[in-house]
């Protein structure tokens, strides 16, 4: 037996959930999902309806991305991405990213969705979380220090998403700091581990181990 996670390839919060779990070297049975139809095993541990969903073996749900990752570290954590000094800047950040800069990336991406205002105007938004990060990274490699820790996995896959709504944008802007840590994590082995395909599941699959 292994934990169950519904995830869904492209989803930013499923990528960080899957990378926490393939850098803490835990297996889970993934279960590849589709958002316009939704298994009725996922919603039945997690009514929400959202990904990534973690069901561990003793049955308990985890429904945020968030709590996937700090699971996933208190198991195995061997770089300390959870380094008790950083908790807080961490879950700072973090709430940034998911509170203040991705309701403007979704109306960047989808801004046809949005036409209260121009995407320009969405992105400017955006931009300011972009120029927070990017003075951050003229400091130290990554986020909070010289290597990589929670916080930066967890805003990579948002950051990701705003590069490529325009990239000629992106790697035109101001931002030769924030340009090279999206490149490095673009490229690194936990990103392309976490992303590798699979088909999407139903019921009766024989169980597809994560990582492989
Ligand atoms: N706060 C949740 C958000 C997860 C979330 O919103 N995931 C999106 C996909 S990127 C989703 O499942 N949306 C439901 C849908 O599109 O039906 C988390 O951190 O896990």
């Amino acid at each position: 037996m292994f934990p169950i996670l519904y995830s869904f390839r492209r989803c930013p919060y499923a990528i960080r959930a899957r990378m926490a779990l393939c850098y803490a070297e835990i297996q889970v049975e993934l279960r590849e999902v589709l958002l316009k139809d939704k298994p009725a095993a996922m919603l039945e541990a997690s009514a929400k309806g959202t990904v990534p969903v973690l069901v561990l073996e003793d049955g308990t749900v985890l429904d945020e991305s968030y709590d996937v990752m700090r699971w996933a570290l208190a198991q195995n954590d061997p770089d300390s991405w959870l380094d008790d000094s950083l908790v807080e800047q961490i879950d700072e950040l973090v709430r940034q990213n998911d509170v203040e800069f991705k309701p403007w990336l979704d109306r960047y991406k989808y801004a046809d969705r949005h036409p209260e205002y121009s995407a320009e105007y969405y992105r400017s938004q955006g931009d300011l979380f972009l120029q927070m990060l990017e003075t951050r990274l003229q400091q130290h490699a990554y986020l909070l220090r010289d290597t990589l820790c929670f916080a930066d996995v967890a805003i990579f896959p948002f950051v990701r998403q705003f590069a490529f709504v325009d990239k000629g944008w992106f790697d035109s802007a101001p931002y030769p700091n924030l340009q090279a840590w999206l490149q490095r994590l673009l490229l690194s082995d936990l990103f392309l581990a976490a992303m590798a395909k699979y088909p999407v599941w139903k019921e009766g699959d024989v169980p597809q181990l994560f990582p492989v």
